[in-house]
């Protein structure tokens, strides 16, 4: 029996079936989600530095503004100039709100895969190798019963591309985008890679791709085919031997879980402005309530509670306070939100529209902690 039990397991081994979820424009489409009239607009999101009112970068915009070829990254001021014309709307980054999106679908991912490791805000790698029996065929139904959950839940759609390993699945899944399913079997990984430009691996950079050029190496089936020492004389042995079994589609890097979310926040608007704490508390007893949840549910303690405004000037302002020593229960985070609206609320004149609570600085009381990794420290 247990032999058997063990052969089942090394099968399961060889033959992965590994899914990554990229969700679609998302801060624009999170946009769209709370405010529906947007969706026949060109939408772009954007980092405003504050110096002068149109400066700033680009972070995201639907796939309406794209068509006049606003990319991410761009200055505002020339996606300006770019959507001249148009009915297009401009709105700054709201992180709290994109992060409340990305872990409600998180959270129903958990429950399709065995194994979840969440890469940013909007990517994440599901191993579901076990829920569809080894099966590519199964994973196709598999992967569009999520999306369609997803959207019923909580009304974002995402791309999912399948493949026998997540680089396979990475490269899958830009194939086709949004609302996009591409699935690569085992047996079709290396056709699919082949033609594609050695630029599309992960870690395949500029510097890189011009030195393979030199090399006469452009597509991977180049790659795949250029020998291995050579490789590994020319860029050293880690990235040679990444290189050329990345070329033949080969990555056994598992899916792995990456801690938990840095921190845990809901954010509410008040049903109308205001500059009276008890009006406040009440919605934010509400939003501590939904945290400690999750909280509980997570089994995490918290070292950090913060809260959060945006005041009817539009201008938003965070608090903080870090206890002496980690807490889980909720009277701990009303208590210090209370504290830390009565000081702000005191400090300032200005009436209050949005409110938010959060709580981070966690550990968890289990053995063999993971170090807790940031999925938004590079925003
Ligand atoms: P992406 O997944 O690269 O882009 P996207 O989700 O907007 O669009 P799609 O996947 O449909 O092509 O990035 C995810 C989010 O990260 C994006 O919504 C905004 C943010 N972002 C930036 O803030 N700056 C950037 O330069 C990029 C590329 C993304
Ligand atoms: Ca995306």
């Amino acid at each position: 029996m247990a032999s058997a039990k063990k052969r089942k397991e090394v099968k399961l081994m060889q033959n992965r079936v590994v899914m990554l979820a990229d969700f679609d424009y998302f801060f624009a489409q999170c946009e769209e989600l709370r405010n529906p009239i947007l969706k026949d607009k060109p939408v772009v999101v954007g980092v405003y530095s504050g110096r002068t009112e149109e400066s700033g970068a680009v972070s995201t915009s639907n796939y309406i503004a794209r068509k006049y070829s606003v990319k991410s990254g761009m200055p505002l001021f020339l996606a300006k100039r770019k959507l001249e014309g148009t009915d297009a709307v401009f709105l700054p980054v709201d992180h709290d709100y994109y992060d409340q999106i990305s872990q409600r679908i998180m959270q129903i991912f958990r429950g399709y895969a065995s194994i979840l490791e969440q890469v940013s805000v909007d990517e994440a790698y599901l191993d579901v190798t076990e829920q569809v029996e080894g099966s590519f065929d199964k994973a196709r139904d598999y992967a569009q019963k999520i999306k369609a959950d997803v959207k019923n839940q909580v009304g974002i759609s995402f791309t999912i591309g399948i493949g026998p390993n997540k680089l396979i699945a990475k490269i899958a899944c830009d194939n086709q985008k949004p609302d996009g399913l591409t699935i690569v079997k085992p047996e079709d990984a290396k056709a699919f890679l082949s033609p594609l430009a050695v630029d599309r691996l992960l870690g395949v950079g500029k510097k890189t791709t011009l030195r393979m050029e030199q090399m006469g190496i452009k597509t991977i089936s180049d790659l795949a085919k250029y020998d291995c020492q050579r490789l590994i004389e020319i860029f050293g042995k880690a990235s040679g031997i990444y290189f050329h079994n990345a070329a033949n589609a080969v990555d056994n890097e598992p899916v792995q879980e990456q801690g938990e979310a840095e921190s845990i926040s809901r954010i509410g608007t008040l049903k109308q402005d205001t500059h009276d704490l008890a009006f406040i508390l009440q919605k934010t007893d509400e939003l501590t309530e939904a945290i400690h949840k999750e909280v509980t549910e997570k089994n995490l303690s918290f070292k950090t509670v913060s809260i959060y405004m945006v005041m009817t000037d539009l201008n938003s302002k965070t608090r903080s306070v870090t206890l002496e020593q980690p807490a889980k229960d909720k009277a701990t985070i009303t208590r210090n939100v209370r504290s830390l609206f009565e000081r702000f609320l005191g400090e300032s004149t200005l009436e209050v529209r949005r409110v938010g609570v959060k709580v981070s600085g966690f550990s968890k009381e289990e053995p063999r902690q993971k170090p807790l990794t940031s999925f938004f420290s590079a925003q």
